[in-house]
């Protein structure tokens, strides 16, 4: 296997004997051959729209397979070769009808007989065999984590009926990009890099369309960390429709749900709030579920990425549903959540003893783009009067690996005068500081989930425009922590944005080649974090 998608990934360099995030070589195979089995599909595809032929159920699997690779998603290989399975089809079916013929390898693709010859084709199929040139192998890696990540905010959105057939097509082109028979250009992969973050813009708008008029918009929320007494449902992921589904199904039952991760943000829905026996949060981030885990006495639900190996200990507790999966675990499936329910209801639930441990703490969510936007006469006079000096936006994902007290550190420096917009689970090194309030906005805003960056860059556009500035003049400064593929597709959305100067850490992507990092640090200004304290002086004696 070869597979230097995330952070984590073995020796910053590639994990090739087995992931760091538990993946096996025969998951790593499968997942290379998803992809390389979407880019037969998607030249298809591509034909087939120049027919007029836009086949939803083509556009649906494709953004679902993609996804099903993304780190820390699905290890379950029964599941991911079934899914194979239906991707080849898919791409036979579609050039059956528009009568194209198989003219190259891609689509001629056959699923081999044997594991030794699957690893063979997953060798052959691998974008260090396909693409030779280091800078242009660099630049397509950055195309295809970019996007799996557009892909999974594609399927939230599809998920709850928003789609456009648009965004499909983007997708479709740059996972054909250079298999197509063409040789691209480096100045050619660059933009079809930066069109990927373009595409994701869309996908996260689309998503946040969803989201909005599916379940209101977010509103200012006070969330409990501190268990209650009864029956427990925790449930992990990204996904609010499988969170609004269990809250119908378990009205009544005596069941409490806590929410666990990225689903935090989502206390701040009108339409998800409004169940009393959504409660509270429970936990930190994805890599502290072994340590957490243990000690949540009810049944656990994950929606989406990012889960873990669980645990002997809690491992019988572990539902999943969705494109999630881990061998051994539960799976549950079309929104029918009885047996995770099941299994709660003869769990012991939080116990008097139990409660007694945690402290009565609270935090504040919903600073969507509405609520921030809404106040945003008294950002601007706050800016005006020098009352705020500067925002930050730290925000990201959050990982195992140290170098990561770098972003508690740098938010517990900021000074008094500045503002911290926040979103996705990086957010748990600090989510409960109390940081105070600038004339009653809270100095720390909980954006949401990494699924909601849109807001943020809504929220940076809007300042812009009240400014009459450009994003980059704005007293703003984002410094960024990545781990999956998400956030790849985030980042690519800035950069096509023209966002300069970001601060991304805790390392850089080992994907980046020389050359091309130094295209992007010279174009973009992109800069590795150092120090809290010598970074913060760098960013505020500038501006
Ligand atoms: Fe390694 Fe990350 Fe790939 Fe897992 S997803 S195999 S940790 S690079
Ligand atoms: Fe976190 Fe996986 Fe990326 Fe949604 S849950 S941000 S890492």
């Amino acid at each position: 296997m070869f597979c230097n998608q995330c952070e984590q990934t073995a020796r910053g360099i590639a994990c090739n004997k087995a992931g760091v995030c538990g993946k096996t070589d025969e998951v790593a195979t499968t997942q290379d051959l998803i992809v390389y089995a979407l880019r037969g599909l998607a030249l298809v595809a591509l034909e087939a729209r120049k027919k007029q032929i836009v086949d939803k159920e083509t556009d649906r699997l494709t953004v679902k397979a993609l996804f099903s690779t993304l780190t820390n998603v699905n290890f379950d290989n029964d599941a991911l070769v079934a899914l194979l399975k239906e991707v080849i089809s898919a791409r036979k079916e579609l050039m059956k009808k528009i009568s194209m013929p198989a003219s190259s390898p891609l689509l001629n693709f056959e699923l081999a007989g044997s594991e030794q010859a699957l690893q063979e084709q997953a060798k052959l199929a691998s974008i260090e065999t396909l693409v030779n040139d280091q800078d242009c192998n660099s630049l397509a890696q950055t195309l295809l984590f970019g996007l799996k990540g557009v892909a999974a905010y594609a399927d939230h959105a599809a998920i709850l009926e928003k789609e456009d057939p648009e965004l499909y097509a983007d997708i479709y082109r740059g996972l054909s990009f250079g298999f197509d028979g063409k040789t691209p250009s480096l100045t050619e992969w660059i933009d079809a890099v930066l069109n990927c973050g373009k595409a994701n813009l869309r996908a996260m708008e689309l998503l946040d369309a969803a989201n909005t008029e599916t379940y209101g918009q977010p509103v200012p929320t006070e969330v409990s960390l501190a268990p209650i007494e009864g029956k427990a449902i925790l449930v992990s992921g990204h996904d609010l429709k499988d969170l609004y589904d269990l809250l119908n199904q378990t009205a009544g039952k005596g069941i409490n749900i806590y929410t666990h991760g990225e689903m935090l943000p989502t206390h701040a829905y009108p339409k998800l709030k409004q169940f009393p026996h959504l409660v509270g949060h429970f936990g930190t981030a994805w890599q502290n579920q072994a340590k957490e885990f243990p000690n949540f006495p009810g049944a656990i639900l994950f929606t989406t990425n990012c889960i873990q190996r669980p645990a002997e200990e809690y491992a019988k507790n572990v539902f999943t549903t969705g494109l999630v999966g881990y061998p051994g675990v539960t799976h549950v499936k079309n929104g029918d959540f009885s047996k995770v329910i099941e299994h709660a209801l003869s769990l012991k639930g939080f116990t008097k003893e139990d409660i007694a441990k945690y402290p009565q703490k609270k935090i504040l969510v919903g600073f969507g783009h509405n609520t921030v936007l809404g106040v945003a006469d008294k950002v601007i006079d706050g800016v005006k009067s020098g009352a705020i000096k500067h925002f930050f936006l730290v925000g990201g994902c959050d990982g195992a690996k140290p170098g990561r007290n770098y972003y508690t550190e740098f938010v517990e420096k900021t000074p008094k005068d500045t503002i911290i917009l926040t979103l996705a689970c990086g957010k748990f090194r600090f989510f409960d500081k109390q940081l105070g309030d600038i004339g009653g906005i809270p100095r720390l805003l909980d954006v949401g989930q990494c699924n909601d960056a849109f807001g943020a860059v809504k929220i940076a556009l809007a300042l812009a425009d009240a400014f009459k500035c450009g994003v980059n003049e704005l007293p703003l400064t984002l410094v960024l922590s990545w781990y999956e593929q998400k956030a790849v597709a985030i980042l690519l959305t800035l950069l096509s944005l023209g966002i300069k100067g970001i601060y991304l850490g805790p390392s850089l992507p080992a994907f980046l080649s020389p050359a091309v990092l130094d295209t992007l640090v010279k174009t973009f200004d992109i800069k590795p974090i150092s120090t809290p304290g010598e970074d913060l002086n760098t960013i505020l004696n500038k501006k």
